[in-house]
């Protein structure tokens, strides 16, 4: 049905202009490759089934030299360079990049591998299906090779923090026989240009390493790669030890054991042996009662640089995590976790191989709604990073509440730390650009599930297209990418995109406002739902997402003068902005700062009115949502109309809720009025 949501955003939905006009698009595809496996080949198919339906024509597809009128030729620049000759000029291609030409008689999209090819191809289709018929002729080159995603799906089939049904990937302890949706989710993330999927939780189950599950994930490997999507999986540190039925069972995980180092080369060559491609290993170590290294008195290095070796013959990588803390105590004013990440990692750089990336989540806690940039970005210039964002909205609302995530994701990218007193862009520290690293990237926790919406509501998808645009290239604009995603999924109505734009736009900024602002963190429930407000449990838990509230003032201390000393975590420059209250932004004032209540903001207004204020403006917002998508009923179709509008009238309402369980929360503990009178008992 036309209102499924299995295809996301590669609707193509019929141009509603002129009729097929053969000189904008020709009517002969030629796909220089005869495999039908190939994403050449499946790039042909795509190119055919996309004109269909955008134009209501059908195309021939060849597979060899085709030339008696205009084509489409899509194919590696040295295959057509074969077939064809030599091209005018040659475009500077790296590894998964392509050429697109549509200035001439024929159309070319040519990649600098089949991967390349399969991308331009969904470039082309995407400007097709925008009715988007202006001659280009460019180059596209990725900004970083890693472009991931992770699923946090369980072999029971549950997914951790997934809000859109159960695996697509694994019930019952294997891999499912019936993997269809796995290569429809292939075909999705190759259009956004993500090349590699890491497919189970990284709380991994060593279960995963059984023969027949590795058989398993040769299964889902094939299912991938016509599209150019290499598996990677997560990896139980303490296997060895797991009694792993058909492998051996051993007495000790320490990573410097040489059994154990022959127990991980014998499992990855197995695993290498059904999946020859496969795209590396994401570790989570020490970190949340999973074992690790240090278990042994190893470093987090050695432990890495275990599963490196072990891959390092067949150009795997391994992802680590930097994700690695221990429980604080916060009757210790000094003790945070924020700080932990740096403490770990900072000493070991240089220590890692050169196949080994450090993940590190965007800011220092957790996916909170907003959060300074991760001061690891400008420790480790010797080592490979990736930033890690979460498309899932674990601590944003679980996909019941609208929150467009790049602007949120832009804070950090665009951060610039300044290193050395140089701009040191955290994209540009990813892409290995700011520390001349040729490894690094992103990984993006998506979630998908078996919902026919993949996340579990339409519009949450354009978070995972904007991730994977940011993936390619980190300066993307939030707004464009949201408008090519409104046109590919609702179409071409200007008040369609408007509305949707607009509302997209708004969303997180309102989300901040009402579930915590002043980089209070996301005052939801810590220990255990991650959903919904609970300002109480900030405090007294072992994780340190505290906001040290009591009547008289709040906020988390982290100078180095008087508090935690993370913010002598980051570079000079920065240290100092956030060292001051006078110049630390509002927006992260709590975050760095313990105040009194009644600190004055750079606004003019005090914090517990701020408070007051921002949570009455959120909520306010998230009701015009509803009015807004009113605006569009009838222009786009029933179904998907009525299913967001249910979930954005929840939203509305649960947004009151927030509003004023926290609002409350201030009233009570600190016994200030709100200026306006909206607040407590009257
Ligand atoms: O955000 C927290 C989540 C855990 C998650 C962990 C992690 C997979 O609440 O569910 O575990 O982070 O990122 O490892």
């Amino acid at each position: 049905a036309a209102e499924s949501g299995l295809n996301a955003w590669l609707r193509y939905a019929p141009y509603a202009g002129s009729v097929f006009d053969q000189s904008k698009v020709p009517l002969h595809i030629v796909a220089l490759n005869t495999s039908t496996a190939s994403p050449v080949y499946v790039a042909g198919q795509e190119l055919q089934t996309g004109i269909d339906s955008i134009f209501g024509q059908q195309c021939n597809v060849h597979h060899s030299h085709w030339g008696p009128s205009a084509t489409i030729v899509v194919g590696t620049i040295d295959e057509y360079t074969s077939v064809y000759g030599e091209l005018s000029s040659t475009p500077e291609l790296i590894e998964d990049g392509f050429w697109l030409n549509t200035t001439g008689n024929s159309v070319q999209i040519l990649g600098q591998n089949e991967r390349g090819a399969l991308y331009g191809a969904f470039e082309y289709l995407s400007m097709l299906a925008q009715a988007n018929f202006t001659p280009v002729a460019y180059a596209a080159n990725p900004a970083a090779p890693i472009r991931w995603t992770n699923e946090w799906d369980n072999l029971d089939g549950s997914i951790e923090r997934g809000f859109a049904g159960n695996s697509i990937f694994f019930a019952n302890g294997v891999i499912v026989s019936n993997l269809t949706r796995a290569a429809e989710y292939a075909r999705i993330l190759a259009s956004i240009r993500i090349n590699a999927v890491v497919v189970n939780n990284v709380n991994a189950n060593a279960s995963l390493l059984t023969p027949d599950n590795i058989a398993g994930l040769g299964r889902i490997a094939d299912a991938m790669r016509p599209y150019g999507v290499q598996v990677g999986i997560s990896l139980f540190f303490a296997s060895p030890t797991s009694a792993v039925q058909g492998q051996a069972n051993l007495t000790t995980f320490d990573p410097l054991d040489p059994g154990v180092v022959n127990w991980w080369t014998n499992v990855t060559n197995q695993i290498y042996a059904k999946v020859p491609d496969m795209a590396g290993y994401l570790v989570k170590a020490n970190s949340e009662g999973q074992p690790g290294p240090l278990t042994y008195n190893r470093t987090l290095a050695e432990g890495a640089n275990l599963f490196a070796k072990a891959l390092q013959p067949y150009g795997g990588v391994v992802m680590f995590r930097a994700f690695v803390y221990n429980l604080v105590n916060e009757s210790i004013w000094t003790q945070d976790r924020a700080v932990e990440a740096v403490q770990f990692f900072q000493p070991l750089d240089g220590q890692f191989d050169e196949n080994v990336v450090i993940q590190i989540k965007y800011g220092p806690i957790d996916f909170q709604v907003r959060e300074p940039a991760s001061p690891l970005f400008a420790n480790i210039p010797n080592t490979n990073t990736a930033i890690e964002l979460q498309v899932t909205q674990e601590y944003l609302g679980q996909q019941c509440h609208l929150v467009y995530l790049p602007p949120l994701w832009q804070t950090v990218l665009d951060f610039d730390l300044r290193v050395d007193n140089k701009t040191s862009l955290v994209r540009d520290v990813i892409t290995g650009q700011r520390f001349n690293r040729t490894l690094g990237g992103s990984a993006g926790v998506v979630n998908v599930g078996l919902n026919e919406t993949w996340l579990g509501s339409h519009l949450s998808l354009s978070n995972l297209y904007a991730y994977g645009r940011l993936a390619w290239n980190p300066a993307d604009d939030p707004t464009s990418m949201v408008q090519d995603w409104i046109r590919l999924t609702f179409g071409l109505d200007q008040s369609v995109i408007d509305a949707i734009t607009q509302m997209s736009l708004e969303s997180w900024p309102a989300y901040e406002n009402y579930s915590g602002n002043l980089g209070e963190q996301t005052l939801t429930d810590i220990l255990y739902t991650h959903y919904g407000p609970n300002p109480q449990s900030q405090e007294n838990n072992g994780y340190g997402q505290w906001t040290r509230s009591d009547h008289l003032t709040v906020g988390m201390d982290r100078t180095v003068s008087n508090g935690t000393g993370f913010s002598g975590q980051y570079p000079p420059e920065v240290f100092q902005m956030f060292e001051n209250i006078s110049t630390t932004p509002d927006n992260l004032l709590l975050w760095f700062h313990h105040v009194n209540y009644t600190q004055m903001l750079k606004s003019g207004v005090t914090v517990i009115q701020d408070f007051y204020d921002q949570h009455y403006a959120g909520a306010a917002t998230a009701q015009t949502f509803v009015s807004t998508w009113q605006s569009i009923q009838g222009l786009i179709d029933a179904e998907r109309y009525s299913d967001q509008l249910f979930r954005l009238v929840y939203q509305a309402g649960h947004s009151l809720v927030w509003r004023d369980a926290i609002v409350n929360f201030y009233n009570n503990i600190s016994g200030i009025p709100d200026e306006a009178g909206r607040v407590g008992n009257h």
